[in-house]
């Protein structure tokens, strides 16, 4: 029913402009031709400057309504951050004072230069060094803009200092899971036949490989503050991407192709609950994929502390394989299948481990 109403307003809605055209037509044919013209033109002149005028006081209007609830009054909340804001204001200072000149130029020639009695318009088709300046000096900014963003990029992407620790988060729909290498700083090797693994083990951890017995795996990402963090982001189906907004980063996750980054935390979270003024203030990681229907529900959350706090949550965390093995005491299959999976030859020899352990 709501449809037939739909259809029947965009009907009645064509045929009323349709009616009010046809009207216009034959008021300027009563008129004559050349006067209707005049006049028409003479609106238009006008409607040009007041689109300008409004749309001016409009673009300032939100700005200031819509400013205060974005993410930059806060500053960033990573160091490499800064430079990413830094970017962002020169691009947007560059490419908006092109904007503001030349649709401020656009609209008010529109409304100078109309067609006015006596005057005629100057007849100026070319010009080669206005087209080799309007494209080279474009060109050139654009080209620097694009080399300061990809040093940054590479940096961000490449290596990371010498004392910044690993932390794997791995996407799924719908929800993240971090795994932090333990006490070795290695992370466990990881084997993409055992996602999803009925035997808990979804993360697809080959427990063959002794450095992943240490792996400590969590629903909530923890994070010194000050220390640099390189981020080694999986996905376990489709593409997602780890959104870090105030942080000022973000990466795709995708299936197959580990994609790492880096960056340092700047402030806690209780240091973020006061500068932003609000107590239930948390760091979140959004997906910036759309990955399928419950993609909205991909809100992760990151805890930044002090070095001290970050330690003692660390400790209290059970490693994935020792929780495994608790699990395996009541369901004897737990491990044994996700190792069997791998079908290597140390297979054999990891179970006889395990329940030599057990
Ligand atoms: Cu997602």
């Amino acid at each position: 029913m709501t449809a037939f109403f739909l259809i029947a307003i965009c009907v009645i809605l064509f045929v009323v402009i349709f009616q009010i055209s046809k009207a216009s037509e034959y008021v300027s044919v009563l008129k004559g031709e050349e006067a209707s013209r005049k006049q028409n033109n003479k609106i238009n002149g006008f409607l040009m400057i007041s689109f300008l005028i409004l749309g001016l006081i409009g673009v300032w209007y939100c700005n200031h309504l819509f400013y205060g609830k974005t993410l930059l009054p806060q500053g960033s909340a990573s160091v490499e951050g800064e430079s990413i804001d830094t970017l962002l204001m020169v691009t947007i200072a560059i490419t908006g004072l092109a904007f503001f000149i030349t649709q401020i130029l656009l609209f008010w020639f529109s409304f100078r230069y109309q067609e006015k009695e006596g005057k005629k318009a100057f007849y100026y088709p070319h010009n080669n060094k206005l087209e080799i300046l309007w494209t080279t000096v474009p060109a050139i900014t654009f080209m620097i803009l694009v080399v300061f963003g990809l040093r940054l990029w590479f940096k961000l992407t490449g290596e990371p200092p010498k004392n910044a620790h690993v932390v794997e988060i791995t996407g799924h729909q719908f929800g993240w899971d971090m795994r932090y290498p333990g006490k070795d700083n290695v992370l466990g090797k990881k084997n993409y036949k055992l996602y999803n693994n009925p035997s808990g083990n979804t993360l697809g951890v080959d427990f063959n490989d002794p450095a992943s017995h240490d792996d400590i795996r969590t629903s909530e990402m923890h994070l010194p503050v000050g220390v640099p963090v390189k981020l080694v982001i999986n996905s376990m189906d489709v593409i997602h991407d780890v959104g870090l907004n105030h942080f000022r980063l973000k990466m795709d996750a995708v299936p197959g192709i580990p994609t790492t980054l880096w960056f340092t935390p700047k402030y806690t979270t209780k240091q973020m609950q006061k500068r932003t003024g609000n107590p239930n203030f948390v760091y979140e990681i959004s997906c910036d994929q759309m990955c399928g229907k419950g993609h909205f529900t991909m809100r992760g959350v990151i805890v930044v502390e002090t070095k001290e706090e970050y330690k003692r949550w660390l400790a209290a965390q059970k490693s994935e394989y020792s929780t495994l093995m608790a699990q395996n005491a009541t369901t004897p299959t737990a491990i044994e299948n996700s190792i069997q999976v791998t079908k290597s030859e140390t297979a054999t020899k990891a179970i006889a481990k395990l329940e030599a352990k057990n």
